[in-house]
Parts: structure tokens; sequence; C-alpha cells
């Protein structure tokens, strides 16, 4: 049996093993990959990002258990998030996610190593989900800290993105400042056992009105990253530690989901992510050819006359590529 066959049928032993490979760059893995995506299509991938320290794990943990419950859909967790790898355990969020969820077949966790580019981190996070989604996952969960670009871009392109935030992270809410905001379909303030979520909870509702006031209206609708028209992102509470709110959050993550496939919109973000995918994979391979194709010649001139403010970065480029010809 092939390994996509066996992928195919379930075998998690096989679908580790894709996925080290995928992570490795193995050119054996990209090509199982090609023929699984055939079969992909079909998960809803949910975006959980937000500062470190908010209760992303543990919430993530909550709501696989409570989607994998009602909704009899098998769940993966894709946490990417290389400041804490859960295979370091320190994390008590992590703790609990590994002990409440090992045993569940329907279940399947993965981390990822934090090796490679930031760019590169989002190409193997997409062909990591895309494995998931062949091997049956309904529900694809991709942990992220909203705190670097390339973090915010991989929760961005999912089906359904949760922003979380929680109370006494300092006086500005995190999100805000973060520029995540703008990316989501739900708000969730975490820790609402603590004093101060409420106040957490009215500064979102204020920012949310003023984005989506007529002044702000950067709208391109559909464009990646841009809430729909038509969709009032919920501002949620949960205690995750105590399991308390989730199920609220599962009531409207299935009411996005209803809504994006009612209004077309799941086939745009999927269009746009994919879209998205292949840009980047394109510019990844010409940059390969192109450094390729002059391995004799020395980059490193154009790059010392930028450095010592001779020439222009734009005009680095302009030479390089015109000599390439
Ligand atoms: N008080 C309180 N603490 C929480 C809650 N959820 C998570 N925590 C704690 O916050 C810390 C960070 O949680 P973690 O899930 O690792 O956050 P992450 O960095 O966003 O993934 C841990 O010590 C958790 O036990 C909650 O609802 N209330
Ligand atoms: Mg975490």
């Amino acid at each position: 049996m092939s390994v996509e066959d066996r992928i195919l049928a379930g075998d998690r032993l096989a679908l580790a093993r894709l996925l080290t490979q995928i992570e490795n760059e193995q050119p054996e893995g990209f090509e199982a990959l090609s023929k699984l995506f055939l079969h992909t299509g079909r998960a809803h991938l949910l975006g959980i990002t937000g500062p470190p320290g908010t209760g992303k794990s543990t919430l993530v943990n909550r709501l696989a258990l409570a989607l994998r419950s009602r909704t009899k859909e098998m769940v993966a967790i894709v946490a990417v998030d290389p400041s804490s790898p859960f295979t370091g355990g320190a994390i008590l969020g992590d703790r609990i996610r590994m002990r409440d969820l090992s045993g569940d077949p329907g279940v399947f966790i993965r981390s990822m190593a934090s090796r490679g580019a930031l760019g590169g981190l989002a190409r193997t996070t997409s062909a990591v989900v895309e494995a998931l989604d062949a091997g049956g996952f309904g529900w694809i969960l991709i942990e992220t800290v909203g705190a670097g670009q390339a973090e915010v871009e991989i929760a961005r392109t999912a089906h359904t993105t949760l922003v979380i935030e929680a109370p006494g992270l300092g006086d500005d809410v995190q999100a805000i400042k973060a520029g995540i905001l703008e990316a989501a379909d739900l708000l969730v303030v975490n820790k609402a056992d603590l004093p101060g979520a409420d106040k957490t909870v009215c500064a979102l509702e204020a920012s949310l009105e003023l984005a989506s006031g007529p002044h702000q209206a950067s709208g391109h609708p559909g464009q990646l990253g841009q809430p729909d028209q038509g969709w009032q992102p919920p501002v949620l509470q949960t205690a995750a530690l105590l399991g308390e709110g989730v199920d609220e959050v599962i009531d409207a993550i299935l009411r996005h989901r209803a809504y994006l496939e009612t209004t077309g919109g799941r086939t745009g973000r999927d269009r746009e992510r994919l879209r998205a995918e292949v840009l980047a994979l394109l510019g990844d391979g010409l940059l390969e050819r192109f450094l390729g194709a002059r391995k004799d010649v020395d980059l490193g001139l154009e790059l010392e006359q930028v450095f010592a403010r001779q020439v222009s970065p734009r005009q680095a480029v302009q030479s390089l590529l015109s000599r390439d010809r």
C-alpha cells in the first residue's frame, strides 16, 4: 500500500511520518503530498492567535474536546509556536492538552518545529494542514502566537480566525497593537475569572466599532484577512482553565462556518489561501532558479555597494536582473 493510500485509510503513523518529511523538506514527502492534495478541501480551518500567555493552548485543548464530542468529526491541532514547543512540557496548558486528549484516535496533535526561515514556516504549515485535510480531519485548529507577521498570516488564512485576549496584560489591548484585530472573525477574552475581563471586552468592542466605521472602510470585501461584510465578530468571554464559556465559542464557530457556506465566503477564502500559497512557492522557485543560475556571480558585490550606500537596494536588484538576461 502506498503512503497516500495508508494516510487516506487513516493510518496515523504514516501521517506522522509524512509530516516529518514535509518539515524536513524531503522530496518524497512533497511527492506524496501532491497526490494527497486531490483529496483536500473538506476540513474547516480554525486559526487561533493572540499574544503569548493569553491561554490559547488551554483554550485549543478545550475547543478540540468540545468540537470532537459535539460534531463527531475528527480534530487535528497544529501548534505553531516556536517559543513554546509543548514537547518541552513545561507549560500547564500543554500538559492539560496531553492528558485530556491522549487516547482518543479522533484527535491528532502536531507541534511545528521552529527551524527554517519565517516564510518557510508559513509554507510548511500550509503543507502540514493539507496532509491533515487529506487524512480526514474535519477540524484543523492552528495555534499561532500573534507576535510575528508570519504567525499572523498563518492564522489569517484559516476559514475562521479567533483572536484571543486576556485581561491584565497591560493598559492596551494587545491585539490592537499587533494589528490582528481586523483579521478576527471571533474575539475571545480568556481568563474571564480574573479581574479586568469586562474592561478588556469593552476595549475590544470599542475598537471593533471604530474599525467598522465608514471612515475606516478600507473595504476590499473577500480580501484575505478582511472580515466579511454582514458578519459582526462577536466578543466572547471564556475561562478556559475552568472550561467556562467554551460552548458559546463553539456555537459562534459553527455559526461562522454556516455563514461562510451560505454566502460563498468559504470558496473565497479557499481561493485566497491557495493563491497566496502558489505565489509564495513561485517566489521561492524563482529565487532559487535565479541564484542557481548565477552561482559563479558574487551577489556580495551588489550587496557591498548597497551597504556602502553607493547604490540603492532597488538599483542593485535592477542591475542583478538585467545582467542575468
Ligand atoms: N486564571 C486563568 N488562567 C488561565 C486560563 N487559561 C489559561 N490560563 C493560564 O495561563 C497560562 C498560559 O496558558 P497557555 O494556554 O499556555 O497560553 P498560550 O501561551 O496563549 O498558549 C497558563 O499558566 C494557564 O494555566 C483561564 O481561563 N484563567
Ligand atoms: Mg500556546
